[in-house]
């Protein structure tokens, strides 16, 4: 089973004209009657496999490389240069994340490393034996919140010093991706039958990060190296660009596992933990895994002939809801029966108490813990 490909274009064309998939005067009814099987298209996928690849016409392979080549030159600094961008006080929401400090859910999971004993072998995800060995850097887009109870989630960009193309490299590449995730949203919403700006107007001023994954291959580059181990991501939703190293295994809602390509000139959109919340479970979070593949082999031997970097880095955008609002199932999905499973929680509180879970926060309350508890859901488990 492929993923499918959603052409972006015929929405935002017909969004220009005035309609856009959610009524009000389209061109003309053919090109609205397309808009909305591609809503369809793009919920559906959504919900059947946590993933889907979209085209944005506004999203150039240019902008993507010039993006990754910035990172690849920065993540190829030593180790003593990148720990000054290193801001473990403000949980690492801005700046740079060493390797070996970010915990995979499935490390720490009891529940999930259950679920995975009983998976087919052959959908059985690698088993991480400690932290990920992948640094990451994490870049604030969009405009923050004036006023908001979570400091730390909305805090000052850092930028490293000797890269004055940083800030609008890092900005024009996030903000266009957000655009695409923004159009996802719309398109999602109307496709779910809920009002076309339900998502949308939760994610105004939400804490978005432009957070790309650098993996060094020449010191990790052997098979089954995992650089992410299984876990779900707990925004809303993500989107990648392209990496120039393959290596992410997603899993369907179905159990099964499956390899990603992402074709050129395609961005790959994934479920977080925030769109499974809002859906009831309509949609659940996406699992998945980073690992070095016999495919990322291949890729590291062509890399190497062309002397080209070799880090593997990811185009990772996590667009989230704003951290002050609440987190709830929205219009029909408030009648699910899963409703239970997700009680009203604030945004940044639910943010918090994750990244406890996985290591980048101090402690975590009693009211978290509960919350913890409270949703132990996995892709394909409902
Ligand atoms: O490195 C990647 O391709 C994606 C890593 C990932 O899953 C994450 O950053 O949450
Ligand atoms: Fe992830």
């Amino acid at each position: 089973m492929d993923l499918p490909v959603v052409d972006l274009a015929p929405y935002l064309d017909a969004a220009a004209c005035g309609g856009g998939g959610g009524g009000g005067g389209g061109p003309d009814r053919r090109a609205e009657e397309e808009v909305v099987a591609l809503c369809a298209a793009v919920s559906g996928s959504l919900r059947d496999t946590g993933a889907l690849l979209v085209k944005d016409p506004r999203c150039s392979a240019e902008d993507n490389d010039r993006f990754l080549d910035m990172m690849e030159r920065y993540f190829e600094r030593s180790e003593e240069f990148k720990r000054l961008q290193e801001r473990p006080n403000l949980h690492y929401q801005v700046g740079v994340t060493p390797e070996g400090v970010e915990v995979p859910r499935s490390l720490v999971d009891e529940d999930m490393q259950e679920k995975i004993r009983t998976m087919p072998k052959e959908f059985q995800p690698y088993t991480p034996t400690g932290p990920d060995p992948k640094w990451r850097y994490m870049w604030r887009v969009g405009p923050r919140p004036t006023n908001t109870r979570f400091k730390e989630l909305n805090s000052e960009p850092v930028i490293p010093e000797g890269f004055p193309e940083w800030r609008k490299t890092m900005d024009s590449w996030g903000s266009k991706m957000i655009s695409a995730i923004e159009v996802v949203a719309e398109m999602a919403a109307i496709g779910f039958g809920l009002p076309k700006y339900a998502f949308t107007s939760l994610m105004k001023q939400g804490p978005h990060l432009l957070a790309p994954t650098g993996s060094d291959l020449q010191r990790h580059g052997s098979e089954g190296t995992v650089f992410a181990g299984f876990h779900y991501d707990l925004n809303f939703l993500t989107i990648h660009g392209r990496s120039r190293f393959p290596g992410l295994n997603i899993w369907l809602r179905n159990g099964q596992k499956m390899e990603v390509k992402v074709p050129v000139g395609c961005l790959l959109i994934q479920t977080g933990k925030q769109l499974e919340w809002l859906t009831g479970g309509e949609c659940l979070a996406g699992m998945h895994e980073v690992v070095v593949t016999k495919r990322t082999l291949e890729a590291i031997d062509l890399a190497r002939e062309q002397n080209r970097s070799l880090w593997r880095v990811s185009s990772t955008l996590f667009a989230h809801i704003a951290s002050d609002a609440m987190l709830k199932p929205l219009g029909r999905f408030a009648e699910s029966s899963h409703v239970n499973m997700y009680p009203p929680v604030c945004a940044g509180d639910y943010v918090e108490q994750e990244l406890s879970v996985i290591n980048l926060k101090g402690k975590t309350s009693g009211y978290s813990q509960a919350l913890v508890g409270a949703n132990k859901t996995m892709s394909f488990m409902l």
